[in-house]
């Protein structure tokens, strides 16, 4: 096999330097590694302390190390789709066979994750997903609403049996990153749903996924109260939303490496704060958001009403396949009460999840996780629901 030299994009904004700067030093001592580009969304601290250590770990590791400011190429928000596009098209002009994506803020990454991921690539997959073990109560976009979204939309395509269809970790061979690189749906979106177009726009090409699994898994900066996700949930609804409509090729190759048994300090890690949480439900709604709730089915109406005093069991996932139907069809782009709706559903099934099925016990949840997609998958081909 001829010598293969890849390009590691790190898209990074504000983030701890130590952290930065330890990855950026172990993709750049990687021998399959030729180039390191970091893609920052500005000038700030932690570009400046990158910049200024760039140069010593180029000479060090004897491979090219840049950091560019992200250029505006999509529609949407500006984000962490800019950045990795600009990484992308950056990719497209160089000599590099093959692009790796990797988050700044893992302190759990090193060599291994390369080296998994280009092995996977030498048996000739187009597109390598890294993942992870995670606690029951990680993952919540993507467990909550992406894996859902894909199960009712395209469940006669591989997109519903993506473990992590989200992640930021993974590997693109030439062919696929040009093909990518040409999609107006992938540079368009330059927010948080670029890991969702990136992932639906790769099967809808009908190019072959390989998730290769990662047993130390990714340690990364915490969130605080849900809170801090709500730009990011209301950007990959909206990311997947609007792809409904379109019918992806049905038989894209996907293969799943078998995960190992979760390490214990994982699975029992609580993914956020629930009292932080459980302030931000509504206790009073404005006329127009009572007005978007009575769209909903009566006793999810009454149930968010009601939820602020504690009770959130109702909001199981029979309702939420329901409270999801009546998102795809009437949700608005760009509406606050409507973005607010969506928060506010989310968190009641977060946390009533949270509380009626993941004290249950990791592998319990994780199975009710899974058969719930099932579900989801099943009612949309069949008609039926799952008895
Ligand atoms: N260039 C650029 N521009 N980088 C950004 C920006 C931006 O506007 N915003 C964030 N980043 C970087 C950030 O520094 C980090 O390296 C990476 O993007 C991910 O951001 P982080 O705040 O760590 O996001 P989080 O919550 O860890 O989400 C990641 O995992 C999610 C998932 O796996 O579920 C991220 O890759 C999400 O896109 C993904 O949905
Ligand atoms: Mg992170």
């Amino acid at each position: 096999m001829t010598a293969v030299s890849s390009l590691v994009v790190i898209p990074f904004w504000s983030e701890d330097t130590d952290v930065v700067v330890r990855n950026v030093n172990h993709a750049a001592s990687h021998p399959r590694v030729g180039e390191v580009l970091c893609v920052g969304r500005e000038v700030e601290s932690t570009y400046a302390a990158i910049e200024e250590a760039a140069p010593g770990i180029a000479q060090s590791t004897d491979t090219a190390v840049k950091v560019i400011q992200q250029e505006r190429i999509g529609t949407k928000r500006p984000g962490k789709g800019d950045g990795m596009n600009t990484g992308l098209l950056y990719f497209v002009g160089s000599d590099h066979h093959r692009l790796h994506f990797y988050d700044a803020d893992i302190t759990t990454f090193d060599g291994s994750w390369i080296t998994k991921t280009e092995r996977a690539a030498d048996l000739g997959h187009d597109m390598v997903r890294c993942y992870f073990p995670r606690s029951s109560t990680d993952g919540m976009i993507t467990w909550m609403i992406t894996r859902p979204l894909f199960a009712k939309l395209f469940w006669d395509t591989p997109l519903p049996r993506i473990d992590q269809p989200l992640g930021g970790e993974l590997l693109l061979s030439r062919s696929a990153a040009e093909a990518l690189s040409s999609d107006r749906r992938v540079l368009d979106q330059s927010d948080w749903g670029i890991d969702t177009a990136l992932t639906f726009t790769t099967v809808d090409l009908g190019l072959s996924i390989y998730e290769a699994y990662i047993p130390q898994g990714k340690v990364h900066k915490l969130y605080g109260a849900l809170t801090d996700i709500r730009t990011m949930l209301i950007e990959c609804f909206e990311a997947a939303k609007g792809f409904a409509g379109t019918r992806p090729h049905p038989d894209s190759p996907h293969q799943v490496e078998p995960p190992e048994r979760v390490p214990a300090e994982i699975a029992d890690k609580v993914g956020y704060d629930k009292a932080g949480t459980v302030a931000l439900l509504l206790d009073s709604w404005s006329d127009r958001q009572s007005d978007i709730l009575s769209r909903f089915p009566t006793p999810i109406e009454s149930g968010m009403k009601g939820a602020r005093n504690g009770d959130v069991s109702f909001m199981d996932e029979k309702r939420w396949g329901l409270a999801l139907d009546t998102l795809l069809s009437d949700y608005q782009t760009g509406d606050r009460d409507w973005e607010e709706m969506l928060f506010q559903l989310w968190i009641i099934r977060v946390l009533a999840y949270s509380q009626d099925v993941a004290t249950q016990g990791y592998d319990e949840a994780m199975r009710y996780l899974r058969e719930t997609i099932f579900g989801y998958v099943y009612e949309s081909k069949t008609g039926h629901t799952l008895d």
